[in-house]
């Protein structure tokens, strides 16, 4: 049995832990199972709105709460890391020469950042526990790719809420937060859960271009320019393709348009995801020639690096048969012959709208 006092005081020397370490947020949930959360995600999945993202069901046992993944988590310490830009990021819409990356993968790779800064906090935990006197403390650290529900239970521990948009807004800093989230044997005091702060706005939910809300905090992932540019594989189908404009890699629009972000400070931002100046505004032109090593040259540290040159290739297609360009027309010919064929059945379809 532990007594009050040192764990309470061990939450508030990890929230400033968490602080020097580059995370924006921190705060905790019960690692106890929220039966609507799962059961809202459940029946996402059965309308199919995951599209080809199988893994997304194939692990539904272990995401449905934190002790489903793992029975001894007592705790879970949310964090949030800022990314938010200085730029507007829906700046680049109209200049048709210039391919559009979403601001979360214009810089490092966020994988690998928050990763690191987990990792240091879970070790810097379970030292400190044990120092004082709260026993052998077991963590697990996840960001992003494991089978954890990381919007929820940010919102659980008050991180935020999750907006209309569906993706946690912090009243400080917007919708510029990365998630991660460590498990923690410790049955640290839980913080209160974040409130709904949405109101009647509904800028998100009108600024989508290919109306990928069925309702407000439903997200169709099929029809989502993220989902459809980082996840879809094949051809992407015809009647998004314009919609996509010149959107080569994830999409803002929902995010960049959300009142919440006037609170986001970019100097409060990671360094680490400072776009890079050649991914801030790329030349359509310059990406269409990219090979497989020049892409893994390109995006070498960078989240793009994921999706392979063919993916990307065949956005950038899409986004050269949007942009009216005919000077383009000599490099979506070269692709025409491409090995892959969805590459090759972007070049047509560009080519098509280009002459
Ligand atoms: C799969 C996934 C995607 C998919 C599906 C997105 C989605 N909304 O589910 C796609 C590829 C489309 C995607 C896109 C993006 N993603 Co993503 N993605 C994930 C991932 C891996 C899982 C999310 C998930 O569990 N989805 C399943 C659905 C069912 O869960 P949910 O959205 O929480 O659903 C809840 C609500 O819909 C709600 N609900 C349902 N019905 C109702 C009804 C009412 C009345 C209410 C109140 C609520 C409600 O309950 C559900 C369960 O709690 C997470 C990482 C992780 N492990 O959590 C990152 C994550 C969510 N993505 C992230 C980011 C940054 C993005 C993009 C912004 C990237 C970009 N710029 O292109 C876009 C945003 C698109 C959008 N508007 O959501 C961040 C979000 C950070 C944040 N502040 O929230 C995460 C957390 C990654 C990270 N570690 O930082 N992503
Ligand atoms: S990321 Fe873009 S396409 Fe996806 S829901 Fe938001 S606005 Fe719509
Ligand atoms: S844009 Fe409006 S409705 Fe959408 S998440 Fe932000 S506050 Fe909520």
């Amino acid at each position: 049995m532990v007594n009050a006092a040192p764990i309470t005081a061990l939450k508030q020397d990890l929230a400033a832990e968490a602080a020097r370490l580059g995370f924006a947020a921190c705060a905790i949930a019960p690692a106890a199972e929220d039966p609507l959360r799962a059961a809202r995600l459940e029946q996402w999945l059965d309308a199919g709105m995951h599209g080809q993202m199988q893994w997304m069901a194939d692990r539904l046992h272990h995401r449905r709460s934190p002790q489903a993944l793992w029975d001894e988590a007592r705790s879970v310490v949310a964090l949030g890391m800022s990314y938010a830009p200085a730029a507007d990021p829906l700046a680049l819409a109209d200049q048709a020469d210039r391919a559009r990356i979403s601001v979360y993968a214009q810089g490092r790779d966020y994988h690998d950042v928050v990763k690191k800064a987990l990792k240091a906090l879970a070790r810097w935990l379970v030292d400190q526990a044990a120092r004082r006197g709260l026993g052998d403390v077991g963590v697990k650290v996840f960001v992003d790719t494991a089978p954890v529900m990381e919007k929820p239970l940010g919102q659980a521990a008050g991180l935020g809420w999750q907006g209309k948009h569906t993706n946690l807004v912090s009243r400080d800093h917007g919708s510029w937060l990365f998630l991660g989230a460590i498990y923690t044997t410790l049955a640290f005091p839980p913080d209160a859960p974040g409130r709904d702060r949405c109101g009647s706005c509904d800028a998100c939910q009108r600024a989508c271009p290919t109306q990928a809300f069925p309702a407000p905090y439903r997200l169709d992932a099929r029809r989502c320019i993220s989902y459809l540019t980082i996840e879809h594989k094949g051809p992407v189908p015809e009647d998004f393709r314009a919609a996509l404009g010149n959107r080569i890699y994830g999409c803002d629009d929902c995010l960049a348009v959300c009142p919440w972000n006037k609170f986001a400070d970019s100097a409060r931002r990671m360094q680490a995801f400072l776009p890079r100046a050649e991914l801030a505004a790329p030349r359509l032109a310059d990406l269409l020639v990219l090979d497989d090593a020049g892409f893994r040259a390109l995006f070498s540290g960078s989240p793009i690096k994921r999706i392979g040159r063919d993916r990307f290739v065949r956005n950038c297609l899409y986004a050269a048969g949007n942009s009216g360009d005919a000077a383009l027309v000599p490099r979506v010919r070269a692709l025409l012959d491409d090995p892959d064929e969805a590459v090759a059945d972007a070049a047509r379809w560009a080519l098509a709208r280009l002459t």
